[in-house]
Formats: structure tokens, sequence, C-alpha cells
């Protein structure tokens, strides 16, 4: 089968090359890809930013079709549609994943990561692991909410953001732009777009930010004292240290901080403000199963629609090219069946 592998020789590249079928073992789907979307933490993975892992297929914003079960699972059959994210499976019995924080168990598996992921025409899934894509979602949306949209989902959740509220939303790309949809639309929040590119900017206000701002024209966080007294929360997705300062200096008195993006660098955290103004700064990883299958719904009812475009498995070097230009809208998504 035709799959992306790191590269070993080029650093934050893929190589396409034949690969043999995945084997399934007990517990295990084998699922048919349809499509994959390229998130920046594939990119991340590529330049080797969490541990260099030449050889292995990304992609964690799979969806695809059961083609064939292990004799012992139960939880799928073969037909249906099931997503692959990056909380691939976790050891199910510690404090962790017996208390609804699945994605901090210490021996989770992450696909496109620590086991194969769907940047491939096949993927072995860990069948109770995989969640089921509701009718009336389109796969090629829904892979943009497999890992994209749970995790704004999740943070907004995390940040206690309260109907009515503002939250500023720090980096509008892939992530960004559902994290204002599930901000409006679902958490019924006042929404603050923030990024350094003008037409991630416009397409927030498309998507519901009431208010934009461009740090390059001046300084977020005072800013945002200036139009509203402060946000409520924020959510960062940026990959830059500074929109998490900026974030920092954003919030109100007794605020949260969600860190979600992953640039590989040290943010400056003034101890006298995070001390005299009760803030606070929580990371935040994708999410469970649950918010994931919940995540899912709001897509299949319309309140959070995926921008989405779809490209050929040989296009994934270029879109991490486009991605690092900041060029992308939304989400560019692998179609396997498409060929180029
Ligand atoms: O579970 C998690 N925590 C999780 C899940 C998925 C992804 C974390 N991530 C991480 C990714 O690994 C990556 O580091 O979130 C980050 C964002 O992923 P993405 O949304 O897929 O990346 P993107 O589409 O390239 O969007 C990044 C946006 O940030 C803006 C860019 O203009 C772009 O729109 N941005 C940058 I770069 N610097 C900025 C700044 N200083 C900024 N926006 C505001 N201020
Ligand atoms: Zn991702």
């Amino acid at each position: 089968m035709k799959a992306a592998v790191v590269s070993a020789n080029n650093p934050g590249k893929v190589d396409i090359v034949d690969v043999g079928v995945p084997k399934l073992h007990a517990g295990q789907a084998l699922v048919d890809i349809e499509y994959c979307g390229v998130c920046h933490t594939d990119l991340h993975v590529a330049k080797g930013d969490f541990g260099e892992v030449p050889g292995r297929i990304p992609g964690h914003e799979g969806i695809g079709i059961v083609k064939d079960i292990a004799d012992d699972v139960t939880s799928l059959k073969i037909g249906d549609r099931v997503s692959i994210a990056w909380f691939y499976e976790g050891c199910g019995t510690c404090e962790y994943c017996t208390t609804g924080r699945e994605t901090f168990c210490r021996s989770a598996k992450n696909a496109g990561f620590s086991v194969d992921g769907a940047m491939a025409e096949q993927c072995v899934v860990s069948a109770d692991y995989a969640v089921k894509v509701p009718e009336g979602l389109d796969p090629a949306q829904a892979s943009s909410i497999t890992c994209a949209g749970v995790t704004c989902y999740k943070a907004i959740k995390v940040s206690n953001v309260k109907p009515g509220q503002w939250i500023a939303i720090y980096g509008c790309g892939g992530l960004g732009n559902l994290a204002i949809q599930y901000a409006k639309h679902v958490f019924n929040a006042k929404v603050i777009a923030i990024d350094i590119n003008d037409d991630k900017l416009e397409l927030a206000k498309e998507v519901g930010a009431d208010l934009t701002f461009n740090p390059m024209n001046g300084d977020a966080g005072e800013w945002i004292h200036e139009q509203v007294d402060g946000a409520h929360a924020a959510v960062v997705t940026a990959v830059s240290k500074v929109a998490f300062n900026q974030a920092v200096n954003s919030v109100r008195a007794a605020s949260k901080v969600v860190a979600v993006g992953l640039p590989p660098e040290t943010m400056d955290l003034e101890i006298v403000k995070t001390v005299l103004d009760g803030i606070e700064v929580v990371g935040s990883l994708v999410g469970t199963r649950k918010d994931l299958e919940e995540a899912f719904q709001f897509g299949a009812e319309g309140k959070v629609v995926p921008i989405v475009q779809t490209r050929c498995l040989h296009e994934i070097n270029d879109i991490f090219d486009e991605m690092e230009e900041g060029k992308i809208q939304g989400r560019m998504v692998i179609d396997m069946n498409k060929k180029c």
C-alpha cells in the first residue's frame, strides 16, 4: 500500500513509499483510509520536534471505513466509519484512564508518532479507541474535527469560559478557526481572534469572530484590555512563544490561559503578575473519546463547519511548505482516492 513516512534523509519532509499492509492483532480493526487532515503536529513530527521517528507513518486526522476486525472485537463492525486520532490508545487502568483524563495516560500511544498513523491507504486501529463518525457528518470535514476540532473544543472546556464572556483565540489556522466556531456557536462566548496573517483574520470574521487583531500592528494584550477590559480566557494555538506571552497579558485577573500550540520553545511567565492576578496557565492535550464524540456531534448538527480543501497524498511536502509559510486557510486534507 502507498504511505507517507517520515524521511530519514530530509528533516521536516516525508517520503511516499510502498509498504506492506499492517497486520491485524487482537483488539484491532483494519481501516481503509478515506481522508486524513494535515495537522501542524505532523510537521513537528517530521521535523523531529518531539524526538526523531524516521520511517513512521504520520497522520492523526484519519477517517476511514472498517475493512476487517480481529475475532475478539465487539465494538466495531465491518463497514463502520471511524476516526484515527492522536490519542490512539491508553492503558485503560491507570489513574488518568480511570478518571476521565485518558489522554494523559503515561503509556498512551499516539497515531502518527509512537505508532503508525493514517497517511496511508490502510491503518490498524485499537477498536475500542476508534471513535465512530456520526451520520450526517461529511468525512472530509470529520477528519479536521478528529484533531483540530476536538482539541479546540476540549481547550475551551478547560478554559471555563461562560456564555457572554470574552475569549481570546491566538492563532487562527487549522485549529484556531475551529476554536472560534466552537467558542462562538457551542459555548456562546464572544470571540477575539488574533493572528499575524490578515487573511486568517478575514476567515476568523467569516466564521464568527466578534473582534480581530493583528499583533504586527501593536500589543495584543494592551489592545484587548482597551477594547473589553481584558478577556475572561485565552486559548493559544499559535506556533510562537510571543503569542503565549501576549495571551497571559490579555486576560483579566483570575482567568485561564490554555496552552495548545506546541512551538519547541520556553514561554516567559512574569511571577508577580501571575501571583497578583491569579492567572492560571494550563496545557490541554487533544480530547478524550467522549470529547471527540461530542465534537463530532456539533459538526453533524452544523454548528461547526470545518473549512477543508482536499489534496493528493503526493502533495504532503507542498502542504508542509504552505503551512510553514502561513498560506493555508482552514485545513488541507489528503483524499486517499485522489490521484495526482
Ligand atoms: O493537543 C494539542 N495541544 C494540539 C493538537 C493539535 C495541534 C496541539 N497542536 C499544535 C500543533 O502542533 C501546532 O503547534 O497546535 C499548533 C497549531 O496547529 P495548527 O492549527 O494545525 O497550525 P496552523 O494551521 O499552521 O496554524 C497556526 C496559526 O498560528 C498563527 C499562524 O498565522 C497560523 O494561522 N500564528 C503564528 I505561526 N504566530 C503567531 C503569533 N505570534 C500566530 N498567531 C498569532 N500570533
Ligand atoms: Zn493534530
